[in-house]
């Protein structure tokens, strides 16, 4: 899953590609490069990111979404409101990728159902203004898995098949260093709920906290976590640098022989 930020401010490549000519471009340079979707987004979750307008959000990624569906890319929507959702997968988006796993907007889940398009339910503590503040967990393998259990429960309360969820323990979505890695080395713990499980380590502050390095000088850390992440079971890899990690997660996924 290649990223698409159509955001001034995203943490690692804001207002690269505002503009819907450069974002399109992006897109089709992470096809080329071997992604099998496109995630686009149109607001930063960066910690301490102001909050979007529905509007304001619809105007960034809504171009973006019909260019890239009709370049035959699977897209997905990566957002939290049902306005935003509603109007990209009318636009040919087939999955709704929602930081807040239907919390903000519980009727997101109806509109997944109606549409019959999968859905990505990620784990956060709290809302991206506050979520670094000082996350604690009593353990946070246990607290995040049985936070998806339950948003897995209230999707297909909803009307949302089974086979439709994909899981998300959400890294660096208010969690430390040491709630980063260990969700990572532990993820077997996630994937035994039984859906696929997408990870996003890409670029993230914990590998420069543990490695040094500003965003652009992650890649390692990033490669080094996907291919931990493959072994442990997870199914999608959500990153900014689709070429290298293709590589890397073929030649791993040759070598676990998965
Ligand atoms: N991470 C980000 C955004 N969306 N979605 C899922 N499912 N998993 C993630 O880990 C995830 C996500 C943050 O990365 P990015 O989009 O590059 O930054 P920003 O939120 O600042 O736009």
């Amino acid at each position: 899953m290649g990223v698409v930020n159509v955001t001034p401010d995203s943490f690692s490549d804001g207002g690269l590609f505002l503009d819907a000519d450069a974002a399109v471009e992006h897109g089709r340079r992470l096809l080329a490069e071997g992604a099998d979707i496109l995630d686009v987004g149109g607001e930063s979750t960066r910690p301490g990111a102001d909050p979007v307008s529905g509007e304001e959000e619809r105007r960034r990624v809504l171009p973006v979404v019909e260019r890239l569906a009709a370049a035959a890319a699977r897209i997905s929507i990566d957002t939290t409101k049902l306005e935003v959702a509603a109007a990209a997968v009318e636009a040919g988006a087939t999955i709704v990728n929602d930081v807040s796993a239907f919390r903000f907007e519980p009727e997101l889940a109806g509109l997944v159902a109606d549409a019959a398009v999968d859905c990505c339910l990620m784990h956060m503590l709290g809302e991206p203004r506050t979520m670094q503040a000082d996350p604690r967990y009593d353990d946070v393998v246990g607290d995040v898995k049985a936070f998806l259990e339950e948003r897995l429960r209230f999707a297909v309360g909803e009307g949302v098949p089974e086979e439709r969820v994909w899981l998300d323990p959400g890294i660096g979505f208010g969690k430390t260093v040491a709630h980063n890695v260990e969700l990572l080395r532990r993820l077997d713990e996630i994937v035994a709920i039984g859906r696929p499980v997408a990870i996003g380590t890409s670029r993230k502050s914990f590998l420069g906290k543990l490695a040094g390095g500003p965003e652009n000088e992650r890649l390692p850390g990033t490669i080094a976590t996907n291919v931990i992440a493959l072994e442990r079971g997870a199914s999608v890899f959500r990153v900014h640098d689709v070429a290298p990690l293709r590589d890397a997660l073929i030649v791993a996924a040759a070598t676990f022989g998965s």
